[in-house]
Formats: C-alpha cells, structure tokens, sequence
C-alpha cells in the first residue's frame, strides 16, 4: 500500500515503510490463486506482452549490473525466458525521486510532541467523513456482501479503502515495474522485501496476461482502491463482481479483497478493535500493536478500561503522542489485524477511529455473532 506523498509522508515519518502484505500468511486459499489462472484475462484492461530475444542486457539503465542479471536468472524459474526479461529490463527506468524520498523520510519521530494528534487530523475530518459516507451508500450492497461473507464490519472496509486512496481519488501515478526494479535495486534497506515484490509483480503479469509496463500505482508498488502490494494481490485478491478477474481497480473487487485479508489476517467478527484506557505510566513496558500482556497485569498498573474484559484476555498498550499528553488503549485481535495491512499503531488507530465515525455516521449497528464477555460493550460502534 502506499499513496499520495502527502499520506505516504505520514506514515513513512512514524513508521518503516510497510505495505499491505508486508506480513503475508502462509494460508492462502488454493481457489482464489486458481482463479488467477488459466483464463484469458486482459487483467486491469491492459495490452499483452510482446517480448523481442535480446540475449543479455546490453541496454539501460541496468545494463551490466550483476544484480539486475542474478534477478533475471531468478525469475526463470518462475515462467519467464531470459529472453523476455531482458527485454523487460532494457525498458525498465529508475526513478531516482523515489530513492531520493524513502532516504529523507528515514527518520524516526520524537515525542512527546503531538504527533498523533496531527496525524489524526490530516485523516479523520469532515470531508473524508462526507466522501465516505457516499462511498458506503453507493457499495452498500457489496459492503454488506462481504461484512457476511468475510465477519468483517462494512465500516473497516470502507475506512481502509478511504486511507489508501480517498475512495480512489488517489491511487498513485508511478509506472510499478519501475518502482518496484527502483526500490529491489537501489534501495539496499529494503532490497530483499522489493525483490520478491517484484517477483511477485511479473508472476502477475504473466497469470493475468497484462504488460508489465502498463500497471501504475504508489511509488513503492500499490496497486489500486485498496492498494494491495503484489504478493497481497497474488494471496488475497478476490473475483467479488463475479467477472472471473480480479481486478484491484474495480471497487468490488477491492472491497470484497480487502474484506478478505482481514478475513485471512485473524479478524474475529463481533470482538472489539481497541479501547482506550485511563493514563497510568507504562514504567518500562514495551508499547505498540507487538506488545502483549495480560490486561489484568495492565490493570493492575492502573490502565483501567471502561468495559470488563475476559479472564486471561490479552491485549496490547498502544501508547499515542497526543497534543494534551500521552493516550493509553488497549489494543486486541483486530487492532493487530488492521496493522497487518500497513505495520503502524497510528495507521491502524486512525482506520479504527474513522471507521468509528463513519459507523456513527451511517448509524445502525453491525449484528454481533458471539462476541467475548465485556467485549461488546466494548466495540463503540
Ligand atoms: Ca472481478
């Protein structure tokens, strides 16, 4: 996932860049990569590839780099010819913006300084509420298909799809095999997780029947309304308008696909996302969405939630940088599920609050299947 610079310079400043999928499970279901197969799909309504049989590569930018040619190696096993990708990677341009951004981005953030509070508020306002309002009444059918196909709430979708993208007002202007070759071969930091996105970005092309060159997206290889990175696309993407593609660019798709990873992420449908707590000091406890601890011992230290929670119920201690001092939450299940799509306390509280507010917005209550002791009370919405 990624987005427009502005967003992407929020999350990128707080946190390591990370994109939906960075985690991907091991359990991706059989019938959704059958689906990618076999079928002459034109994938997003792109061209077919047609390659030339230039041997090795002798031309741009990447000509003569011992990288580029173990990656061409790599990729034979996956279904491609040196032939085809050295034509492919003669037409591949780096786009030094990108190294250039990731590198001045590179930093960590320190508080106290209200950085949550900023934060919250470039995402959550009143327009973003209005836009996903709209989104959610225009898709209320294909919302509600998938909240009962996946457990998982309308309103986390359409938060999700409202961050990535402004509801596809933004979805990102970079050519992907470009930025994906930039960040796999000049960006050492991240080469290995770039490396195999690219892989999985040409095993995509080649399953759907798109050129590679046509496909644009984030700067760091996002894709579509829900900005799925290309190993995301491969295990979680889903055909949910029943065309026999599945296609990031169609909104069905992308809300029955993003329904679907956090289905496959560990979502438990009626349990709550996060509450908050009254301030105590952590002491020396680790915070964020990795943290766990039994909320008893939490308690015990004086962060008192406003609901019961089940014995032997753990949680997380997400600690936000507010303007008026340090927030204190509880995190569980699926606050962690949320941050599997982009790995950051603030991105995963910032879908839970404007999801919050659009459900609070749209009004009704999403129905409850057997939620833990205390836990409805405990989901706001
Ligand atoms: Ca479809």
């Amino acid at each position: 996932m990624r987005r427009s610079p502005l967003v992407i310079a929020a999350f990128v400043t707080l946190l390591p860049l990370a994109g939906c999928g960075s985690n991907p499970s091991k359990n991706a279901p059989e019938a959704t990569l059958a689906s990618a197969h076999g079928k002459a799909h034109r994938g997003v309504g792109l061209r077919p590839v047609k390659f030339s049989n230039t041997p090795r590569l002798t031309s741009g930018p990447y000509a003569g780099r011992a990288d580029v040619e173990r990656f061409i190696d790599r990729m034979q096993a996956r279904g491609y010819t040196r032939p085809e990708l050295v034509s492919i990677f003669s037409r591949v341009r780096p786009d030094d913006w990108i190294i250039e951004y990731m590198n001045r981005q590179w930093r960590p953030s320190s508080g106290p300084n209200g950085a949550w509070t900023r934060y919250r508020a470039r995402h959550i306002t009143p327009a973003m509420l209005a836009k996903g309002s709209a989104f959610w009444n225009q898709y209320a059918a294909a919302l509600d298909r998938a909240s009962k196909k996946y457990g998982v709430p309308p309103e986390y979708v359409v938060a999700i799809i409202g961050i990535e993208t402004k509801w596809g007002g933004y979805m990102g202007k970079h050519r992907i095999v470009d930025a994906l070759s930039t960040l796999a071969f000049d960006y050492p930091r991240r080469a290995d997780y770039f490396s195999d996105e690219l892989e999985n970005f040409l095993v995509m092309a080649r399953q759907e029947g798109f050129d590679p060159f046509q496909p644009v997206g984030s700067f760091a290889g996002a894709m579509g309304y829900g900005q799925f990175m290309p190993s995301s696309y491969l295990a979680y993407a889903v055909d949910f308008d029943g065309d026999g593609q599945r296609n990031l660019w169609n909104k069905e798709d992308a809300i029955g696909s993003v329904a679907h990873y956090f289905q496959q992420h560990g979502w438990k449908t009626g349990e709550p996302v996060a509450v908050p707590v009254s301030a105590a000091s952590p002491g020396v406890l680790e915070t964020g969405f990795r943290s766990s601890y039994p909320a008893g011992r939490l308690q015990g230290l004086g962060f008192r939630a406003p609901v019961s929670l089940r014995d032997g119920q753990r949680v997380s201690l997400l600690q936000l940088d507010a303007a008026g001092g340090y927030e204190y939450w509880f995190g569980f299940d699926n606050f962690r599920a949320i941050t599997e799509y982009n790995n950051s306390t603030y991105y995963a509280m910032t879908v839970h609050q404007l999801a919050q507010a659009l459900r609070a917005r749209h009004g009704g209550r999403y129905a409850k299947t057997t939620p833990a002791a205390g836990a409805a009370a405990a989901h706001p919405g």
